[in-house]
């Protein structure tokens, strides 16, 4: 069987961390993109050169040419500008908008039947612009940052009790900025819902509560300790795992943004919601049961992302 190949539309820090965890992995082949010349090649090579060292045969290629992704089977998008301090990720919107157009178009060109994985910033937006603007069908197209959001609430969550993060269970839902929603009652440690442990005295409820308040700022969190730029190792650990759960077929029940078509009363817009992920890309949305304050929550998210939607429309009337 052929090996699979890997395009990564970006070679910044994100993108390089892709590279090497993807090659490590043995996820297929990797083709590094960026506009900046040196970068990419750069960063492939100087992986390739630790292959022998952890015996690994993936092949990589640094370009700026989008006929190197030609065939592509997944193509993970991080190209545009990551936040610095101060900047919130939709300062981001109208550069990382005009990125989006002419990556929308390299692969519509080159790559069309791959599986895309959106990170770029403000996500739940500019992954409903990266689908339109490549034409891909929709459930073959996911934005990225539910399982990071997730994870960040897992590890918090694993401190707090000293147990494993593999116990842990956890479930972040909604637009990717400071309205996310964690949902409580749906995250647990070993199938026993945090409520419950709040119950049996594990911990308190003001402690889950600044916990939740963490996850919502865990980007800004690394902004603010990094200086120069955004997370990137949390961030591509959790695009590979997507990548993995569509090569493999595995089916993983994962948050992604996905594209609503009537799910959660909502439709045409990308949000963070539970997805099967297998060979199809968007399987299935899975529909979660919100209660009064959950829904609440929710509705408020998604609210944020249709303001930065139209803001798009405003900037590009071709999305509207
Ligand atoms: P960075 O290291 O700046 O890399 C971005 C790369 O994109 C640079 O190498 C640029 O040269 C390249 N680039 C710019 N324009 C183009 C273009 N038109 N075509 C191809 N390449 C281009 O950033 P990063 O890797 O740290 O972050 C990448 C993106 O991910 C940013 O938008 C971040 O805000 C976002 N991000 C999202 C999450 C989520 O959870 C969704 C987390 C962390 C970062």
């Amino acid at each position: 069987m052929a090996r699979k190949k890997i395009a990564l539309i970006g070679a910044g820090m994100i993108g390089g961390t892709l590279a090497h965890i993807a090659a490590q992995k043995e996820l297929g082949d990797v083709v590094l993109f960026d506009i900046a010349e040196g970068i990419p090649e750069g960063k492939g090579l100087d992986i390739a050169e630790s292959s022998p060292i952890d015996g690994y045969d993936s092949r990589l290629k640094g370009t700026q040419d989008y006929k190197d992704i030609a065939g592509a089977d997944v193509c993970i998008v991080t190209a545009g500008v990551a936040r610095k301090p101060g900047m919130s990720r939709d300062d981001l919107l109208g550069i990382n908008l005009k990125v989006m157009k002419s990556v929308g178009e390299g692969i519509k060109a080159h790559a069309p039947n791959a599986l895309v994985i959106c990170i770029t910033n403000p996500l739940d937006a500019m992954v409903w612009a990266l689908q339109k603007f490549s034409g891909l069908p929709e459930n073959k197209v996911l934005g990225m940052a539910g399982i990071l959001d997730s994870a960040r609430f897992r590890y918090f969550l694993a401190e707090e009790f000293d147990v494993s993060v593999e116990s842990v269970t956890a479930f972040v839902l909604g637009g990717h900025g400071d309205t996310m929603v964690p949902l409580v009652r749906y995250s647990t440690v070993a199938g026993i819902p945090l409520p419950d442990l709040v119950e049996m005295g594990w911990t308190s409820q003001d402690k889950i509560d600044a916990i939740v308040e963490r996850t919502r700022k865990g980007g800004g969190e690394i902004v603010g300790l990094l200086k120069t730029g955004s997370a990137y190792y949390a961030p591509a650990a959790s695009a590979i795992q997507m990548a993995e759960s569509y090569i493999k077929d595995k089916k993983l029940v994962v948050p992604c943004a996905a594209k609503l078509s009537g799910q959660y009363g909502l439709k045409d817009l990308y949000v963070g919601v539970p997805i099967v992920l297998g060979a199809d890309g968007c399987e299935r949305i899975v529909e979660v049961k919100f209660n009064p304050d959950e829904k609440e929550m929710f509705d408020n998210s998604v609210a944020a992302v249709k303001e930065l939607m139209e803001a798009c429309v405003k900037l590009d009337p071709s999305l509207g």
